[in-house]
């Protein structure tokens, strides 16, 4: 999945604020990289962004979206914010990314009528405080029940399991050993029944691992994008399309053993 950020202040810096040229023009490189999803985003939500009105939110999303539909790759479209979701699955968008985990009455009732495929993440709090003091008894199993009951929630309301993906919301409301003990039971969130989507490109975590910079990252992700797939993850969120999809051609051909998802 190819990250396409329609903002002029994504935490990576990759964000093509209001040219809707430049946004095509860099959605149009994470197509030709070979990203299978384009995933479009018009909210940074970034550790104490600010909330941006549905009205900008639109107005930054739909002409770029507009342009990306008529190619021959599916488009998720990135928001927690159901008049959003109702104008990206109008136009025709094949999937909702809810860093929410869809809690929006509205939006559950939404995607329910619709047959797009859902991502449901997990967050604790929210973007303006979620990093101000995360707290878990046991972190793996709190994420893996919440996101478990947000399946139950949206196939309660009639959404099809074979729609959902589960994630679990790496770099949101978790500090840095957290998110490693996250990773690390991948496996056991991948052992879910639902396919599992892994965002951690370019992410706090790798720059704490590594001690780089943001614009130095980019090694790092490829090699937690490679764990992610190793563990069991289904689709990995990325900046770096062409380098994630050689490391995991590496390991197709020589290291992969297995049925696998990726
Ligand atoms: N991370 C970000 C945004 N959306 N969606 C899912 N499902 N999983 C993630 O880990 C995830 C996500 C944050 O990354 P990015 O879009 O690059 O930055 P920003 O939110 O600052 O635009």
């Amino acid at each position: 999945m190819g990250i396409v950020n329609l903002t002029p202040d994504s935490f990576s810096g990759d964000g093509v604020g209001a040219s809707v040229g430049l946004a095509v023009a860099h959605a149009h490189a994470q197509f030709q990289a070979g990203a299978d999803i384009l995933d479009l985003g018009a909210e940074s939500t970034r550790p104490g962004a600010p909330v941006v009105t549905e009205e900008e939110e639109l107005a930054r999303l739909l002409p770029v979206l507009r342009e990306v539909l008529a190619w021959d790759v599916p488009v998720s479209v990135d928001t927690y914010k159901p008049a959003v979701m109702r104008a990206a699955l109008e136009l025709g968008c094949s999937m909702i990314n809810d860093i929410s985990g869809l809690r929006h009455p509205e939006a559950l009732a939404l995607v329910s009528r619709s047959d797009c495929a859902l991502c449901l993440m997990h967050m604790q709090g929210t973007p303006g405080s979620m990093q101000d003091n995360p707290c878990y008894q046991d972190v793996v199993s709190e994420v893996n029940a919440g996101l478990l009951e947000a399946a139950e929630r949206c196939r309660a309301a009639g959404v099809a399991a074979d729609r959902l993906l589960l994630d679990p919301g790496f770099g949101f409301g978790k500090t840095v050993e957290h998110n490693i003990s996250l990773f690390r039971g991948l496996t056991v969130t991948a052992a879910q029944g639902y396919p599992v989507l892994v965002g951690v490109s370019r992410k706090s975590m790798l720059g704490a691992i590594t001690g780089r910079p943001m614009a130095q990252r980019m090694p790092a992700s490829v090699a937690a994008a490679l764990l992610a797939a190793q563990s069991g993850a289904a689709v990995l969120r990325v900046h770096d399309v062409a380098a994630t999809r050689d490391a995991l051609a590496v390991w197709r051909a020589i290291g992969f053993q297995g049925e696998g998802n990726v």
